[in-house]
């Protein structure tokens, strides 16, 4: 049985501030139009989809920010997209920042099957950015402002003929993030990311180089652990702040193969084979038999090392 998952990685351009979720789910019910046509059957949209890329924005309240929130999956702005999606027989991924019922807040994702059925969701672990209000930066990244560290871990689910599995922007620069999904034998990671194109504590960093480590963790993650991985932008300038491109697919041996070259709404499809994950996998990656867990203790028991020899 053929086990090719046709992927849409579907960029979105620009989301101002003043952008309804109406108009944000119209642009991506359009790109799900053009991922079906070209036989696409499962969508994947960035991270914090629906809204313009909100914490870069400080509230003195931290309660000012729930408008950004969706306390409801769909809501009755996503419901369209549902709908639209179920009406295709298209999967999809997305990102939203959720508050739940409790009252916590997170930067989720979701996995939809064809029925329009949320049957996988994950929310962000390795959140970038600072709680407060700095002055140092050129630009505020206030997500441990307004999000709490994911609770679920890196699942993976049995989702269109194979294991896929879930991550959030920062976290493709974390090995941790893939492995433990490799280790339950993921066959295609799908993540959405809002990148800055300026580094708020190193201006003369070149936007070059931002690309290249973006590749370079998604290429590196991809190969690590035989998987498939699809990143999807949000890119463009968003009320003067830019967000950079390079919405990409990688293949299990580490290859780009392809890209988005622009920075607006736009779907770079590709036909995933699932199986090519098996070669990596039982060979140069075959976790049992090569990897030495008796060494790797302070993985897990130490989080960070102090300051350098010679500080
Ligand atoms: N949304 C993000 O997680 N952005 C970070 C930036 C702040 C470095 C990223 O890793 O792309």
């Amino acid at each position: 049985m053929s086990r090719i998952v046709t992927v849409a990685a579907a960029q979105l351009g620009p989301i101002q501030k003043a952008d309804s979720r109406e108009s944000v789910v119209a642009r991506m019910i359009a790109l799900m139009e053009q991922a079906k046509a070209k036989g696409a059957t499962f969508i994947v949209y960035p991270e914090l989809a629906l809204t313009t890329f909100f914490p870069r924005w400080y509230h003195e309240n931290r309660a000012e920010a729930d408008h950004w929130f969706e306390a409801t999956m769909p809501s009755p702005a996503t419901q369209p997209l549902f709908d639209k999606a179920k009406a295709l027989g298209m999967a999809m991924s997305f990102g939203y920042a959720e508050l739940t019922p409790d009252g916590h807040h997170f930067n989720t994702s979701i996995l939809v099957d064809k029925t329009g059925k949320i049957v996988g969701k994950y929310r962000k672990i390795h959140l970038p950015g600072h709680v407060d209000y700095d002055t140092s930066r050129s630009h505020q990244h206030l997500e441990k402002r307004y999000f709490e560290p994911g609770d679920l871990g890196w699942p993976v689910w049995e989702f269109e003929g194979g294991l896929m599995g879930m991550a959030i922007c920062n976290d493709r620069r974390w090995p941790e993030t893939y492995r433990v999904m490799g280790l339950q034998g993921v066959e295609m990671v799908v993540l959405g990311f809002n990148t800055p194109s300026v580094n708020a504590q190193r201006g003369d960093e070149k936007i070059e180089d931002r690309m290249f480590h973006h590749r370079l963790s998604c290429q590196s993650g991809a190969y690590q652990n035989a998987t498939w991985v699809v990143a999807v932008a949000k890119a463009g300038d968003e009320d003067g702040h830019h967000c950079m491109g390079g919405t990409l697919i990688v293949d299990p041996n580490g290859k780009i193969v392809g890209e988005i070259d622009h920075e607006d709404d736009g779907i770079l499809v590709h036909a995933c084979d699932l199986d090519a994950t098996i070669f990596g996998k039982e060979t140069i990656f075959d976790f049992k038999r090569h990897r030495r867990v008796e060494h790797y203790g302070l993985i897990t028991e130490r989080v960070g090392v102090g300051a350098p020899l010679g500080k």
